[in-house]
């Protein structure tokens, strides 16, 4: 036994060593058949010996059982977003701000920003433990199974630390083009870019899937940690390494900021980027000291030392090859230009939105036309101007048709109004429109109705209004093709899920023209029932928050067309809204599990008591003391000695106005 387990831990070692060369360090030092057969050995040995099997062995990186969901992590701190300049000056500007707060020198750090999924990792005596993704920068998913399948993230650190750190993970260019070449050759929709097939692949239920995908990450800060003093970024990054995590071996400790421009001008560089095999959206620049960053401190979103310069837009010529119209769920017809495909920052593109009738003549681009195309990483691609120089004479201007081109009904353009729409209620084209809108992410949030699945469900004839999708039955949609056992069942439980959505997704989901998120939050907590609503007189609805003359006309119009009062009574139907309004306010989503909150200083609008129960009635934890356990600190003016404390270990402070905008962003709207 004693001689086994020696070999086993050789062939540990020398299979951990082998993998930090050929994908860390991108310098493989053994040949592939040589490296197999250490890997088949140990493979061998740990099935003859499973009682040996350890969770850090470099043969355990492909779990086994598919996960039903992902679990929440609340993160220990905030993992930040950045804010963005985009242009130079932009960035002068920033370093003005940081020059104004910063008494001593300032150094920085450039980081080329890699262009894919940011994630946590948490290691244990060395040991990776946990990995989540981003999520909402409190409460990510945690993708640990998937994440141990990534070969350039050793499962062990060379030292044995406790420590959280982040990266982003991302695919190459290459095999991001073979990924898509297997999947249209599949018949499966393609990724549109790098970025979404990675997070496609992270978010996978199944490892082995993930396993198959060929993705990668780079490290590029170090969270809580009990390793030696740690005072500048570039530290940091050496530190990372040295631990054996993948760092991107381009990031520069600049002196000064005119080192950082050099920096940004050298990688805006099209051939530069593209001698990259990833794709990068722009450059990170931050401070370098550590202790600079605490006295600049952070906004609720993102650090105040930090920033994103992202790289112009890229343009491109292509040929507007027609000029179609598409039909909206509100009925609004937008002029929509059939492109000759072209590649524009990291995608193919083959349409672009002309928004409406005004702007395709005051830009006088014309069937025919050479434009110029401009996307700046993943935004909606958008033409810029045509080219009149290269008209042949045979371009064509575009009209907006008299009638839909979906039902054929006449089309009305009110005096004033840029938008031509289709009045016709039972307008196929708004129909299907309407119904993606209504399990859509922002509306009843209906995991795999996603566009494709909904217009399969329409053409198949089983579905026309929205209540139809909880009538729908596994044995309809195993008729369908892409449709199996599990998908089927997922869709299901899914719709069924869907039914304890809030009465303001719902209300958003119906579509009704002029009320969004903001209005229908508004409106189903004044009301919190349709029968409550459908009551009211326009007097009343002008009565609550947010709704205007407009608003309070569209509701009323929408309701008093019977297939909506029938639409609403067919959903009530279904069960999804208990009847009644119900008295007891609704109990809060816990949107703060997990993270630990001081609050200190003046609140203008909230006793101290008013505000802790309401953060503990968010999930949250309230203590009276500032700790490395901390998730944020509260501070109103006259905040004392905790502020100090927060700022000396680097707790993100939040004023009363940043936490009522952070609630705000988490659907928590505060009366
Ligand atoms: N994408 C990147 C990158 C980077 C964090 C630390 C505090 C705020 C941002 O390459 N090199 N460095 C950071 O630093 N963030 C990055 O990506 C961010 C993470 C979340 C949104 C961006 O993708």
């Amino acid at each position: 036994m004693e001689r086994v387990q020696q070999r086993i831990e050789e062939l540990r070692a020398a299979i951990r060593l082998h993998n930090y060369k050929y994908y860390v360090l991108d310098e493989p030092s053994i040949a592939d058949e040589e490296y197999d057969r250490l890997l088949r050995e140990l493979e061998d040995l740990e099935a003859k010996y499973p009682e040996l099997i350890t969770v850090d062995s470099p043969t355990q990186r492909v779990g086994h059982a598919p996960s039903e969901k992902f679990s929440p992590v609340s993160h220990s701190q905030p993992l930040m977003s950045l804010g963005n300049a985009f242009s130079e000056d932009e960035l002068l500007a920033f370093e003005e701000r940081v020059r104004k707060q910063i008494a001593g020198p300032v150094s920085y750090v450039c980081e080329l920003k890699i262009d894919g999924l940011s994630v946590s990792l948490d290691y244990e005596d060395g040991v990776f433990v946990r990995g989540a993704t981003r999520g909402d920068g409190l409460v990510g998913e945690d993708i640990t199974l998937n994440l141990r399948t990534i070969r350039s993230l050793p499962l062990r650190l060379n030292e044995r630390v406790t420590i959280n750190v982040r990266g982003e993970v991302f695919i190459n260019r290459k095999d991001f083009e073979i990924l898509n070449e297997e999947r249209r050759s599949m018949g499966e929709s393609v990724f549109a870019n790098p970025r979404n097939a990675a997070a496609g692949s992270l978010r996978q239920l199944d490892p082995k899937v993930t396993a198959a995908r060929p993705l990668d990450i780079f490290l590029f800060s170090v969270g809580t940690h009990t390793a030696p003093d740690i005072k500048t970024q570039g530290e940091a990054l050496e530190y990372l390494t040295r631990l054996g995590l993948r760092t991107n071996p381009h990031s520069k400790v600049c002196r000064d900021f005119s080192e950082v421009l050099d920096f940004i001008r050298l990688w805006q560089n099209k051939s530069k980027r593209d001698s990259l095999p990833y794709e990068i959206d722009g450059v990170v620049v931050k401070v370098n000291e550590l202790a600079a960053q605490r006295d600049l401190g952070t906004t609720a979103r993102s650090p105040r030392w930090a920033a994103a310069y992202k790289f112009p837009a890229q343009q491109v010529i292509t040929k507007v090859v027609d000029i179609g119209v598409q039909v909206g769920r509100t009925g609004a017809l937008t002029p929509l230009a059939e492109l000759e495909p072209v590649l524009v920052a990291g995608s193919t593109v083959s349409r672009a939105t002309l928004h409406n009738e005004d702007i395709v003549r005051d830009r006088d681009i014309r069937i025919g036309d050479f434009v110029v195309l401009q996307k700046a990483g993943d935004v909606i691609p958008e033409i810029v101007r045509s080219l009149p120089e290269r008209r042949t004479g045979q371009e064509r201007s575009f009209q907006m048709p008299a009638e839909c081109p979906a039902c054929g009904s006449k089309v009305v353009r009110m005096p004033g109004e840029a938008v031509t729409r289709c009045v016709n209620g039972r307008c196929p084209a708004q129909r299907i429109e309407k119904l993606i809108h209504f399990a859509s992410k922002g509306a009843m949030d209906i995991e795999g109705l996603g566009p494709a699945s909904v217009v399969q469900l329409v053409e198949a004839g089983l579905v026309t209004s929205p209540v139809d999708f909880y009538k729908l039955r596994k044995e309809d949609l195993l008729r369908l093709d892409r449709f199996g056992e599990k998908s089927a069942e997922n869709l299901l439980a899914a719709i069924e899920q869907s039914k304890g959505q809030p009465f303001s997704r719902i209300l958003f989901g119906l579509g009704i023209r002029l009320v969004g998120a903001e209005a229908a939050r508004e409106v189903a907590a004044a009301t919190k029932s349709f029968a409550n609503l459908m009551a009211l007189s326009k007097e009343e609805l002008l009565q609550i928050a947010g709704v205007g003359e407009k608003i309070a006309q569209s509701i009323l119009d929408y309701f008093a067309d019977p297939d909506n009062q029938e639409l609403a009574a067919g959903l009530l139907a279904q069960g999804l809204l208990p009847t009644e309004s119900d008295e007891s306010a609704p109990e809060q989503e816990p949107v703060l599990a997990g993270l630990t909150f001081v609050v200190t200083g003046r609140l203008e609008g909230f006793t101290r008591s008013a505000i802790e129960d309401l953060l503990r009635s968010l999930g949250a934890s309230v203590t009276s003391s500032v700790s490395k356990q901390t998730s944020f600190l509260v501070a109103g003016p006259g905040a004392g000695s905790k502020l100090v404390k927060a700022n000396e270990l680097g707790i993100p402070v939040l004023s009363e106005a940043e936490l009522l905008e952070l609630l705000e962003e988490r659907g928590v709207s505060v009366d």
